[in-house]
């Protein structure tokens, strides 16, 4: 195994909001981020966790992303608010506009948050969670860039597009999952490059189209979405709410910021609420309840459900701190340490 470095969850904390300050964000842009990837590392969702900052700190320095940004909401209809990132991260747009979708999914009954012109790097699962402990039943989508073959296709064109839902529990945590609708995220498959290891097959294709096991191939070719054709609809559909619908960009129409300049990164993320009391006023806790029949159903085989893996972790982090590569740690290191970005 590659050196680990470990770290208190404060410790995590100081790092990432020290890099992101000293890298030009603004004190609410730098906490938001912080909030979402310290979140992440503690749950060991690796891809998104503090391994993010190098994205974002490279974003900011290609001029792909404003970290001084002010995200500006709008009360666009009666069950949609609007939220523009104005070209800053999505995670401070989405937390500015959190409090106007949960009144507003309460009022409704079923409301939409449209997030624009964000650029968008985080795990969704934060912020489908985070309604969910609200009492509302909430999904989340975004589309990231063209990264994707569609099935039966050879080259990259839809984005690696997650979904997450979330689904409130009388007693507990909620049921969460979040996952990209490629194989996997794409971030995955630089932590494999990092590492030095290979990917399993079926994850990717190279240049040619051909199937392989290398991750810089795979990272130079396409992803392939999970579950064939089944997937690719859905990331199909993730590409038309998050894109067209909400007046955004298809994620092929964008692409990360890179030094050439012509990254243009910034594209939108589509997220429904709804109020279970709505549907069901009294009935509410006992349709709840029925629910729980479901998930006990699925851990009585044995099966785990989602998000039971990030709720070990987490517990595991609250006692013993983060691991993270002893490389990565030194990279951030250097980035804390270094000249601050004008
Ligand atoms: P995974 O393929 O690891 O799938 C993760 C989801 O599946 C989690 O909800 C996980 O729960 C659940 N899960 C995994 N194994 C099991 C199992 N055996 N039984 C039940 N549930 C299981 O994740 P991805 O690589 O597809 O995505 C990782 C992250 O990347 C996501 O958070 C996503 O939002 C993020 N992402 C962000 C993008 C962006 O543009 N912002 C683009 C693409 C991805 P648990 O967590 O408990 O293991
Ligand atoms: O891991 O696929 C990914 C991803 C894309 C944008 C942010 N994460």
């Amino acid at each position: 195994m590659n050196d680990q470095t470990r770290l208190s969850l404060e410790e995590a904390w100081t790092l990432s909001v020290d890099v992101l300050e000293q890298n030009g964000f603004s004190k609410d842009q730098a906490a938001a981020i912080a909030r979402s990837v310290v979140a992440a590392q503690r749950d060991e969702c690796h891809s998104h966790g503090l391994y993010r900052l190098l994205d974002c700190v490279r974003t900011v320095r290609y001029g792909g992303v404003d970290p001084r940004a002010v995200p500006e909401v709008a009360d666009q209809a009666p069950g949609v608010v609007s939220v523009d990132a104005r070209g800053g991260c999505s995670l401070l747009a989405f937390e500015t506009a959190r409090q106007p979708l949960i009144e507003k999914a309460r009022a409704t009954g079923v409301a939409a948050l449209a997030v624009n012109n964000a650029f968008h790097f985080s795990a969704l699962w934060p912020e489908v969670e985070s309604l969910a402990e609200q009492g509302l039943v909430a999904l989340a989508m975004t589309p990231s860039h063209a990264y994707v073959a569609p099935a039966g296709g050879h080259s990259p064109l839809l984005g690696t597009n997650p979904i997450a839902f979330a689904w409130p529990r009388p007693e507990g945590v909620p049921f969460v999952f979040d996952f990209a609708t490629s194989v996997v995220a794409r971030g995955e498959i630089e932590l494999h490059r990092r590492a030095g290891e290979s990917i399993p097959e079926g994850w990717a294709i190279d240049g040619a189209g051909q199937s392989t096991t290398d991750p810089s191939a795979a990272l130079a070719g396409a992803l392939l979405p999970f579950g064939g054709h089944k997937g690719a609809a859905l990331s199909i559909m993730i590409e038309l709410l998050a894109g067209p619908l909400i007046g955004d960009r298809l994620g092929h129409q964008t692409r990360p910021a890179d030094g050439s300049g012509e990254g243009a990164p910034q594209h939108g993320e589509f997220i429904l609420a709804m109020d279970p009391q709505a549907f069901l006023g009294t009935d509410a806790e006992t349709r709840l309840q029925q629910a729980e029949a479901l998930f006990e159903g699925i851990t009585a085989q044995g099966a785990r459900l989602p998000s039971q893996r990030r709720h070990a972790a987490r517990a595991r982090s609250h006692s013993e701190g983060v691991a993270i590569p002893a490389a990565l740690y030194a990279e951030l290191v250097q980035l804390r340490d270094g000249e601050a970005q004008t």
